[in-house]
């Protein structure tokens, strides 16, 4: 078995194709199954280790869908990639995460960290698929509404320590998993920012740490506009690099390229330090 750390290795980016109607940044763009193919295909040249494919947004506010709906968003697309991307399911539902690795994902993406399905985790073991456990105060629905914590960085960390543990009673191979402190998830735009500087609590659990800040509102936020409902490219770039250097694995991003061009110059000053 590889561990996702060398299948992995720091830093990786994972591409954003949404194939919902309502995602807070791309919403709606992927909703021919051809495009999101391939916009998949283009993530993969520009430089991505994995694609990941979500059919249920869970923006600030959202409801959430069934398992069918889901189920059609996301098969057309699969089905076109299977074979040649490396994809990633984001789901929160067994059956959706069964169809998908049957179909050769290889990464299971569960925002609600097993849970929102209890189903999920034995879909995981039997597959051997790899695996991100996110962490989320609430609910998409609410959980804007007034998220709060007497210490972010060390209740995530617990909270996450916690759902590894229980992964792995469940027969998931701990070297399968990433870790998530789940930026914008029940969380203020401080909050955010804490989580990236204080890291180091969060890579004391001993797993590579992903981190998804791309597009999201505190970027835009913190760059001056109160109500902003999601960031710039150069704003969620200077977060990838912020986080890459404070010890993240895998970046979750949306532009590719431009994700993959910063880390390489951020990692190329790394080794040139070592030398
Ligand atoms: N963020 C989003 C969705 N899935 N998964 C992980 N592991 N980490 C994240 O930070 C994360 C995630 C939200 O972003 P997006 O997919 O662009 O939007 P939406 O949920 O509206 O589809």
């Amino acid at each position: 078995m590889i561990p996702i750390q060398e299948r992995f290795p720091r830093p990786s980016v994972m591409g954003v194709v949404n194939v919902t109607p309502d995602s807070f940044s791309d919403g709606g763009v992927n909703a021919d199954p051809d495009v999101a193919a391939t916009a998949a295909r283009r993530m993969l040249a520009e430089g991505a280790a994995i694609v990941d494919v979500g059919g249920e947004s869970t923006r600030p506010g959202s409801g959430g869908v069934d398992a069918d709906e889901e189920l059609r968003r996301v098969l057309p697309v699969l089905e076109r990639l299977a074979g040649d991307v490396p994809v990633s399911i984001d789901t929160t539902k067994a059956e959706v995460a069964r169809r998908a690795l049957a179909l050769g994902a290889e990464l299971v993406n569960d925002v609600t960290a097993m849970r929102g399905d209890p189903a999920l985790a034995e879909v995981v073991a039997e597959s051997g698929a790899y695996l991100c456990l996110m962490h989320m105060q609430g609910e998409p629905r609410t959980m804007q509404a007034d998220p709060r914590y007497d210490d972010v960085a060390s209740e995530v960390a617990a909270f996450l320590e916690e759902r590894l543990a229980f992964a792995v009673a469940e027969g998931i191979a701990e070297e399968r998993i990433c870790l998530d402190p789940g930026i914008g998830f029940g969380k203020t735009a401080e909050h955010n920012f804490e989580l990236v500087r204080r890291l180091d609590v969060l890579l004391a659990l001993g797993r590579p740490v992903l981190i998804g800040f791309s597009r999201k509102s505190s970027l835009g936020r913190l760059l001056g506009d109160p109500a902003a409902k999601t960031g710039t490219l150069s704003a969620s770039v200077g977060a990838a690099v912020a986080a890459y250097e404070r010890g993240a694995s895998i970046i979750r991003a949306h532009d590719v390229r431009e994700h993959v061009e910063a880390l390489a110059v951020a990692s190329a000053v790394w080794s040139t330090v070592r030398q």
